[in-house]
């Protein structure tokens, strides 16, 4: 049966595994014969993207507001190309999304997790969020955080519990730290079920 596709998001802190995943992801669900592609946030080639990656590189210093509304205004620059892809029976995994936007600078002084929600409210509401569980500690064990503006421990556990502040209903939490097949395959078994539940479905809106 033909229909939509399905939007899926796959969610975590730093290094716990969501690029790899990702990848593992696409290359089984394309040999299964489905249409799907992948795409990842913040998307660092468009003017928007760029500007983020000049300030998580620390080449260029933001206001922590600007910088929130960048990284969404990158999502929302998207969104007719993901709805289209989805209307045209195309499964999308998209590597990270609103969430992390809301767990990381809700992660900074002074600002609240219904805040940084406001500006992504409407965007195209994922079907499935899979969460790779890991914590910071064990994130940070498996090789040490980069030099980008946010990779540091303390930050990255603020982060970690955030992200837990949002779960939902479409959310299913994977423990990261099992082996890399072994959490491919929990993460295929849930978006093979999704993609043949939501064929019928609308697509709704984020956090509306
Ligand atoms: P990558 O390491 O995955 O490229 O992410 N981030 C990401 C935010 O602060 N807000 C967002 O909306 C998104 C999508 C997470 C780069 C960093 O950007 C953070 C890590």
């Amino acid at each position: 049966m033909s229909g939509r596709g399905a939007l899926i998001v796959v969610e975590g802190i730093d290094r716990s595994g969501k690029t790899t995943q990702c990848a593992k992801l696409v290359s089984a669900l394309l040999s299964q014969g489905h249409k799907v592609e992948v795409m990842k946030f913040p998307d660092r080639t468009t003017e928007t993207g760029k500007m983020i990656d000049a300030y998580l590189q620390r080449d260029q210093t933001l206001d922590d507001h600007v910088v929130h509304l960048l990284f969404s205004a990158n999502r929302w620059e998207q969104c007719s190309n993901m709805l289209e892809n989805l209307h045209k029976g195309v499964s999308l995994i998209v590597d990270r999304y609103a969430y992390s936007g809301a767990a990381y600078t809700s992660a900074k002084q002074g600002f609240t997790l219904d805040w940084c929600k406001n500006p992504d409210k409407g965007l195209p509401d994922p079907d499935l969020v899979l969460f790779l569980n890991l914590s910071s500690k064990e994130a940070e064990s498996r090789g040490g955080y980069g030099e980008e503006i946010y990779e540091k421990v303390e930050f990255q556990k603020k982060v970690h519990n955030n992200f837990l502040q949002l779960k939902s209903k479409q959310w299913k939490v994977i423990d990261a730290s099992q082996s890399e097949e072994n959490v491919h395959r929990e993460m295929l078994n849930n978006v093979n079920s999704v993609i043949e539940n939501v064929k019928g479905q609308q697509i709704g809106k984020l956090w509306l």
